[in-house]
């Protein structure tokens, strides 16, 4: 027998919601277990739970507990997320195995948003993307998050790509894959700490609405990628661009140093950042999260009420 959400164990909350096409934002775990330390992982994890309900959608925070997918987690749920050290990086190709191996998981922006998907949530809220890393042409290291952005309808709020990745790369493969990407209110592409990464937007909205606009023509055009809707750091939140960009050479070295690779790269290099900044790249993350909040639970709202 099917359940609503397929493989996805829903809570009553979001099951209602979506079954009465009330607006829903998906939230990620892997930016709470594997990009930030505790306990401020978890008090972001709540406070943007928060956030999207009072700006009137339901919170539906994705990741796989005991084996199992789920969308809509308890405090006690997120607690784990956020302090026990067996919870894994889960990206999409991880999922089977966790499921398998009734694994405690933390899903990437790509499991994210297949989960999403599955469960029919169409707005996910995060921080930052995975994209192509510097050096990818040794590497070959290319997130998931740009395979499953090409593959899957779910529209991504984020603050942009930081420059621990290869900002015109990531943004070329993104218009291979013919992934819709909107800047909000800029005609730069954000570079997650900073306002502007000096590549131009690929494009330009001004509000939520014209964001769900373009969600309902990309699903009448039966298109099967994801939209990436780009939002700047607020002014008075952002490092400037030199100041991190001298953190984030000195973490790639040191990544370098240790011969970090593979799926630890990512959190090596949050993690090393937020040290060699004494926390201000912390702080910085958790603003462009709830500015993102703010935005997305708009986008889902706008979302729900064109789908009426
Ligand atoms: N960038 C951030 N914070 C994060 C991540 C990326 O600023 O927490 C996480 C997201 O979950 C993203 C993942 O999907 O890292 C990408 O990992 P990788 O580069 O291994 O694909
Ligand atoms: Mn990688």
């Amino acid at each position: 027998m099917s359940t609503p959400g397929g493989p996805i164990r829903l809570t009553e909350e979001v099951a209602t919601a979506l079954a009465e096409g009330r607006p829903v934002v998906a939230l990620e775990s892997t930016i709470i277990s594997h990009g930030m330390p505790y306990p401020d992982n978890v008090a972001m994890a709540l406070e943007v739970e928060g956030i999207v309900r009072e700006n009137g959608a339901v919170p539906a925070t994705i990741a796989v507990l005991h084996g199992v997918p789920r969308a809509g987690l308890t405090a006690e749920d997120l607690e784990l997320l956020a302090s026990d050290p067996t919870v894994g990086k889960v990206s999409v190709r991880d999922l089977p195995l966790a499921i398998a191996q009734e694994a405690h998981g933390a899903t990437t922006v790509a499991a994210t948003m297949r989960l999403a998907a599955l469960a029919g949530i169409d707005v996910f809220v995060t921080g930052g993307l995975g994209g192509v890393h510097q050096g990818a042409s040794e590497s070959f290291d290319i997130s998931a998050d740009l395979t499953e952005l090409a593959a899957t309808p779910v529209t991504v709020v984020c603050a942009g790509v930081k420059s621990i990745l290869d900002i015109g790369l990531t943004l070329e493969v993104l218009e291979t894959n013919g992934v819709p990407v909107m800047v909000m209110g800029s005609y730069d592409f954000p570079a997650f700490y900073s306002r502007e990464s000096g590549f131009s937007a690929p494009s330009r909205v001004e509000s939520a609405d014209e964001v769900a606009t373009a969600m309902a023509a990309a699903r009448r055009l039966g298109l099967s990628s994801g939209l990436v809707v780009a939002n700047p750091i607020p002014v008075e939140d952002e490092i400037p661009a030199a100041e991190i960009d001298a953190v984030i050479a000195r973490a790639l070295n040191d990544l370098d140093e240790r011969g970090i690779s593979g799926k630890d790269v990512t959190p090596y290099l949050l993690g090393r950042i937020v040290e060699l900044t004494d926390g201000a790249s912390l702080t910085a993350n958790i603003a462009l999260v709830r500015h993102n909040a703010r935005l997305g639970s708009a986008i889902a709202v706008a979302h729900a009420a064109a789908d009426r």
